[in-house]
Formats: structure tokens, C-alpha cells, sequence
């Protein structure tokens, strides 16, 4: 397997970089396995592992068939070498004389195998087959040298064809990789292509597969965006991981609820936000035991403390004191009112942590002031400090970068407002219409009767939202 990857990679027949696809998509690998005919010795090894693949899978099959063009001189070697009868799919019909769209001897109710070079869909490959089912042939097996996972085995098993495959896409990144012939993070831009793009079985017609056309980039993927601050890049992983892009606001004014709720909805969430300074008996030990219950279910912690001052007394504020938050909180949040002073001053106690902060774009309070030209200058600022700064607070996407993440309070599946001018908008509303990436949920959960199963409605809410948002076909 080793020296098939590098023969391939030497060949060019793998290829890593940008390629825009006849799709639209721009994919980072391209699989030509045409380049192999001008490679003798490499054509005879693929034909070779190709039948050694039918023989381990013990098939019984009276002729091959190639589907053109790429593995019709590997079903000729084939056939050639192992005196096996060929038959040859023509693509189209001849104007003249016998109007063949196989040629070969044809024999109703024998088993054709068919080969190929390397399957997406599947749909060439069923597109053969149904030529040679028409003809009277039975079609039960193919064998491929290169699956690229992207859900063709599936489309073929629907068909009543199994799949058997030399080698998968993966397989062969491994090798490359462990030969440094392609770098760690390609290996992941790959990967995270691959999972995008899986073809699903069509409902109603197998000749055209369903496709997932992804109009935006998905949270895997920007956490893998060159550059991206580790801590997105995290956030963005737990995201995937959990399938959640709820943010728990945490406001219960002891101790114990606060645990509780943690320990409690944390599988539930990707961050839990709390207001320190509610809490009536704050303890070092609350926020010691609140670091733990993050790590173990995974999720960030976020300080609402939305700093305001000049850069000299955030810093104080951030690392001191007697709540020390820089010491526990993951992100922190700010106004830009104070002018840049505000991020510079935070981020010289947070950056040595890996902290980060989340500047406020917009707040989801009637009347609010934080609209416009204000808003624009706060997105001027992140970009200008984007090496602490994430993304923002803001109701809906304030800027296009996909490296900034949004998060949006005031939401309740009940909409409206309550008497103190907070006012609430849907997760479909936020997520879907709005763009934002993450919802912001407080009483929504916390005055419901079981806020565990309130959470998990929730969560599955927004990330459905964010499904049908990124991905046209989404299944759900
Ligand atoms: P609610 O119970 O879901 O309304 O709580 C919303 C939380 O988000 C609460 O902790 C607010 O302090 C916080 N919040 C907000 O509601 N609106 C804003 O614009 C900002 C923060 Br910034």
C-alpha cells in the first residue's frame, strides 16, 4: 500500500492544493487516475491489485467490464492477462450500423464485474451497470482502486451492487502523510472536505444522487481556517463535536445552582456564561470546581463582565480583585466605548493565558445605542486587535470573516420582550435569518420545569438552524 501511495503521488495522480470542481466547489485534493496510462509498470500493478481485490473477496463473475474511459485499459489488462472475457461499454449509441451500446459477446444471465478507477457517487458506476443490466447481464459487484468515502459505497449497496475498494482516500493520506509528502493541516483540509461533501442516496431516482451543496463554510472548517486564534479554533471543535451551538447563561445568584446547572446541561453546551458578581457567596472553590465541570463536559467558560473602562483599569479589573477573572474564564466580553485603550489594556493579562475576549457589536436591549457607525468601528477594531479579539456580541453577523464568531442573547423560542426592555427573538430567527453563530439562552432554560430536556431542545434547535443554513439538502 505504501508504494502504490507514493507510485500515485509520483504520478500525479493525487494531487493536494485548490481545484475548482465542474460543481463549483473548490475541493484541496484532485484524484486523475488517467495520468497512470503513461506509466507502464504502474498500470500492471493497479490491474494486478485490482483482480487480487476480486480474488480476496472470492467474486464469481463470467466477464469485466470497464467503465470508460479511465479503467478500460485496466479491465484489458485484466482480461488479457487472466484470459477473462471483455466487454466494452460504449457512451454512445454508433449512428450506423448496429446501434451496440455494448460490445462483446453477450450472453443473457451471466454475472459482468465491473471496474473502475476511482468512485465519488458511484453514479458511473450504476450508470454501467444499468447499460449492462438492460442487455440481460447481472451486475452484483465492482471493484474500485480508490473509494474516496464520499458516500458512493452506500449509493451502489442501494442498487444491489457491493463496492470493493483497493484502497480509500483516508488510507492513502496516512501513508503520504507518514512519508511527509503531505503536511498534517492538508490532511485535515482534506478530511474536512471529504465529510462535507458526502453524496446521499437519492429517494427517489439513483442516477442523481441527492447532493449536499455547502453555500458556507461549516464550524469544522473554519477551525482549521489558517491563522484562526486557538481558542475559535476550539471553540469551533467542541461546536462540531457536541453539536451544539447553545450558550448557557448561567445567571443564578449561589454557588450550588451554578455547579448544578453546569454539571448538569454541560453535555448540552458549548459555553456556559455566568455573571460572576450575582453570585451571594463567591468562593474561589466555585470557580476552581466550575474549571473542572468544564473541562470534563467540554465547554468554554465566558465572563459577562463587559469591561468599559479605560486600558489601566480593565487590566486590574480582568486579572485582580477578588473574583481574578482572567485566572478561570476562557472569553471575556467589552464595550469599545473606551476606544482601542480597552482591548489593548485587557489583552496584555490575557493573551499569555490563551484568554479571549468578544467585543460588543450590538445588545439585544430596546433602545439600545450600540447601532450603525458604532458598530461598524467595533468590527474595525477586532480586525485591528484579531489576535485577542474572537468575534462579537451582536443580534445578527456584523462581519463576513469567517475566523469572527457571533453570539446572540435575547433569545427564547417564546419571542417578545420582558418588562425591562430585553427583547427576544427565535434560534431559527438568529441562526438561520440572522447568521449568527451562537445562541445566547438564559431564562428561556432556566425558568423551565425540567432544564436539562429545555437545554437539549434548544440546542437542537440552533443546530438544526445552522444545518439548513450552511448546507442546501440537509438532512435532519
Ligand atoms: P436571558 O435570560 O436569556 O434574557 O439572559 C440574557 C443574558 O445575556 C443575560 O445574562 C444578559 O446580561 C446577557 N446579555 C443580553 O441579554 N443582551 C446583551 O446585549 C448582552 C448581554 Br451584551
Amino acid at each position: 500500500m505504501e508504494a502504490l501511495a507514493s507510485a500515485l503521488h509520483a504520478a500525479r495522480a493525487l494531487r493536494f492544493g485548490e481545484f475548482l470542481l465542474k460543481s463549483g466547489l473548490v475541493s484541496p485534493v484532485y484524484v486523475d487516475l488517467r495520468v497512470i496510462v503513461s506509466e507502464p509498470s504502474l498500470m500492471n500493478k493497479v490491474a494486478d491489485l485490482l483482480f487480487q481485490t476480486a480474488e480476496e473477496a472470492k467474486l464469481q463473475y463470467d466477464s469485466v467490464c470497464g467503465v470508460p474511459y479511465t479503467a478500460l485499459p485496466l479491465a484489458t489488462i485484466i482480461c488479457s492477462t487472466k484470459k477473462i472475457p471483455m466487454l466494452i461499454r460504449r457512451k454512445e449509441a454508433k449512428d450506423h450500423g448496429t446501434k451496440r451500446l455494448v460490445e462483446g459477446t453477450i450472453n443473457p444471465g451471466e454475472t459482468c464485474l465491473i471496474i473502475e478507477d476511482v468512485v465519488t457517487s458511484g453514479s458511473s458506476v450504476l450508470e454501467t451497470a444499468e447499460v449492462l443490466r438492460k442487455e440481460g447481464l447481472k451486475v452484483t459487484d465492482a471493484v474500485v482502486l480508490l473509494d474516496r468515502e464520499q458516500g458512493g459505497k452506500a449509493v451502489l449497496q442501494k442498487h444491489g451492487i457491493r463496492l470493493h475498494s483497493v484502497c480509500a482516500l483516508s488510507q492513502i493520506l496516512k501513508i503520504l502523510e507518514q512519508q511527509q509528502k503531505v503536511t498534517p493541516e492538508m490532511v485535515t483540509r482534506v478530511e474536512t472536505f471529504i465529510r462535507e461533501n458526502i453524496v446521499e442516496p437519492s429517494k427517489q431516482n439513483g442516477l442523481a444522487p441527492t447532493k449536499r451543496i455547502c453555500k458556507e463554510m461549516s464550524f469544522a472548517a473554519r477551525a482549521e481556517l489558517p491563522g484562526i486564534h486557538p481558542l475559535a479554533a476550539q471553540l469551533f471543535r467542541i461546536m462540531e463535536k457536541k453539536q451544539s451551538n447553545l450558550c448557557l447563561s448561567a445567571d443564578v445568584t449561589t454557588s450550588k445552582e451554578l455547579l448544578q446547572l453546569a454539571d448538569n446541561l454541560g453535555p448540552s453546551i458549548c459555553i456556559l456564561k455566568t455573571h460572576i458578581d450575582i453570585l451571594g457567596d463567591f468562593s474561589q472553590e466555585v470557580v476552581n470546581e466550575l474549571r473542572k465541570l468544564a473541562d470534563q463536559h467540554e465547554f468554554l467558560i465566558f465572563e459577562d463582565r463587559k469591561f468599559a473602562d479605560i486600558g489601566n483599569t480593565v487590566k486590574h479589573q480582568y486579572e485582580g480583585g477578588i473574583f481574578k477573572i482572567a485566572s478561570w474564564s476562557d472569553i471575556v466580553n467589552a464595550h469599545a466605548v473606551p476606544g482601542p485603550g480597552v482591548v489593548k489594556g485587557l489583552k496584555e493579562v490575557g493573551n499569555p493565558l490563551q484568554r479571549g475576549c468578544l467585543l460588543i457589536g450590538e445588545m439585544s436591549s430596546e433602545g439600545s445605542l450600540a447601532t450603525g457607525d458604532y458598530t461598524k468601528a467595533v468590527v474595525k477594531m477586532a480586525e485591528e486587535h484579531a489576535d485577542f479579539v474572537l468575534g462579537f456580541i451582536s443580534g445578527s453577523r456584523i462581519a463576513e470573516k469567517p475566523e469572527f464568531l457571533h453570539l446572540t442573547p435575547g433569545v427564547q423560542m417564546q419571542t417578545g420582550s420582558d418588562d425591562l426592555g430585553q427583547k427576544y427573538l427565535s434560534p431559527q430567527e438568529v441562526i438561520g435569518k440572522r447568521r449568527s453563530d451562537i445562541i445566547i439562552v438564559g431564562r428561556g432554560i432556566l425558568s423551565a420545569c425540567n432544564r436539562s430536556e429545555e437545554a437539549e431542545a434548544y440546542r437542537k434547535l440552533a443546530w438544526e438552524s445552522y444545518l439548513q443554513r450552511i448546507c442546501v439538502g440537509a438532512q435532519m
